[in-house]
């Protein structure tokens, strides 16, 4: 059978009855790691429909795409309950049918504009999407197993596997959370089977709650009665919940997991710094919220001074995004500061500037795009493209087994955080010499320094 055949069906069968999900090939989006894939939508891709297509939908997997055979899958439900489980796909869909559509969203969307940068992928404004996610209530799986007085904590783990020494991806979520009816475990995503790279056959739907808690692959639930200390729980995904200086460190013991999703809103119709014809213009974009949906969308042309509502789009869902769109007739050719706020049910809305953290997640500041309305002149010459740079051979031998080297280009480090970044790279498995780290840290750090963002 043709790859592009497999594909288009997604799911199909190899003799012997495995029943695999194909890799969904994805469309225009922006790389921010090949090995493991971690792919992030282009700003288009707000406007393109209300649920997002899951060719355009973003990928975010801290190891490597594990292949699971459907038929020979099975959900462990273990800890502290009254009657452990193991359930098949079929056993777990005569459950009551539950779909919702929600927003799903990394923790990490918009890590890349913050300033001072850090180590991490460089997220601008596309790690997050818009899907219809169908499965059955964690709740009715979890009452199935009975769980036992003083659960406080629900872990997952799935069928991926740690790179190099990296620790597994095990996250939990509070007990009461994991009871909450909108808290899904879902096999359909936009009403086709979970594509593999979202985490086929069975992932974890916590609406309004950032991506980290939302597991792949899913293989075991733990209900626990103490909190787990795994890395992606007491090291990695917590926030300091106060103001802290910027570019500071913060011991992981003063920070708390990340939960609740900021409410945010994005300019999707235009970039920062374009020219725009002095005529009538539709700006257009999308704006979400937590579990308290979008209220109002406000759009300013004048740097913040006046804002004036959006209209917003008819397709709502209560973790749904909301598309907006704002007619505008600048009135003059000039440069102008256009800006758009959301606000949720509960009150919250957007900073205008952004409080900063060490790993740079919950961006959600008031977004600033810049147009220049002109009649047009003769376009510039385009800048020549950089030369491609060899890299050196201590980098290829010492870094490039893991992971591509955009994981390494995108980065704007000093060299005190390139420093780090190699240690954390040693922990993580990466064969490092003394002689070579010197190499590295001054290779890495005058090849990719600490840089505004153009
Ligand atoms: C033994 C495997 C391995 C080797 C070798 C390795 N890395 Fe990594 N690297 C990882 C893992 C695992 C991640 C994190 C993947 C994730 O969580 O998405 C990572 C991520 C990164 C990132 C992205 C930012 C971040 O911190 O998540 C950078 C930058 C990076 N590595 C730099 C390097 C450099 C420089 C070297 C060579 C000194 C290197 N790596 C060698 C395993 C490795
Ligand atoms: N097993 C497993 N589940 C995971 C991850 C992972 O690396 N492994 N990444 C998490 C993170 S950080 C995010 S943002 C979402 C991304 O989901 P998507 O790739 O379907 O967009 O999956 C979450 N679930
Ligand atoms: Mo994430």
């Amino acid at each position: 059978m043709h790859r592009s055949t497999l594909s288009r069906r997604r799911l199909f069968r190899f003799a012997a009855g495995t029943l695999v999900a194909a890799a969904a090939p994805k469309r225009g989006m922006i790389v921010r790691s090949t090995r493991a894939e971690d792919v992030e939508m282009p700003l288009e891709g707000f406007l393109e429909s209300y649920l997002t297509p899951i060719d355009r939908f973003f990928v975010r997997s801290h190891h490597y795409v594990p292949t699971v055979d459907a038929a020979a899958w099975r959900l462990q439900v273990k800890g502290k309950v009254a009657s452990p489980l193991t359930l098949s796909l079929d056993e777990l869909k005569k459950l009551p049918r539950v779909e919702l559509v929600s927003v799903l969203e990394c923790a990490g969307n918009g890590r890349g504009l913050y300033e001072p940068s850090m180590a991490g992928l460089q997220w601008t404004y596309g790690s997050v999407g818009n899907a219809r996610w169908t499965g059955v209530r964690l709740a009715d799986v979890l009452k199935k197993a009975g769980p036992q007085t003083g659960a406080i904590e629900v872990l997952f783990d799935g069928a991926d596997v740690a790179v190099g020494t990296q620790p597994e991806f095990q996250r939990g979520i509070p007990f009461a959370k994991a009871m909450d009816p909108n808290t899904l475990l879902a096999y359909e995503m936009n009403g086709e089977p979970l594509p593999q790279e979202h985490g086929f056959p069975l992932r974890v739907i916590v609406p309004g709650w950032a991506g980290d808690s939302w597991a792949k692959w899913l293989t075991s639930i733990e209900v626990r009665d103490t909190e787990f200390d795994g890395f992606f729980m007491k090291t990695g995904y917590r926030h300091p919940g106060k103001p802290v200086a910027p570019g500071s460190a913060v011991d992981p013991s003063q920070m708390k997991p990340v939960t609740s999703l900021q409410v945010k809103s994005i300019i999707a119709s235009h970039v920062d710094g374009e020219s725009v014809i002095p005529a009538a213009t539709k700006l257009r974009g999308a704006a979400w919220s937590n579990e308290s949906p979008i209220a109002s969308v406000e759009v300013s042309t004048d740097g913040g001074r006046i804002w004036k509502p959006a209209r917003l789009g008819k397709d709502a869902a209560r973790f749904g995004w909301r598309q907006w769109e704002f007619d505008w007739t600048p009135p003059q050719p000039a440069y102008y500061s256009v800006m758009v706020r959301a606000r949720n049910t509960a009150g919250e809305t957007q900073p205008m500037t952004q409080e900063w953290n060490p790993s740079g997640y919950g961006h959600n500041v008031v977004q600033e795009v810049h147009l220049n309305v002109a009649v047009p002149g003769k376009p510039l010459p385009k800048p020549a493209a950089e030369p491609a740079q060899e890299v050196p051979a201590v980098v290829r031998q010492t870094c490039l087994g893991c992971h591509g080297e955009e994981a390494i280009s995108q980065q704007r480090l000093s060299r005190t955080q390139w420093e780090r970044e190699i240690e954390k790279m040693q922990r993580w498995g990466a064969r490092v010499t003394p002689d070579n780290k010197e190499a590295l840290v001054d290779y890495l750090s005058k090849r990719y320094p600490y840089r505004p963002r153009k």
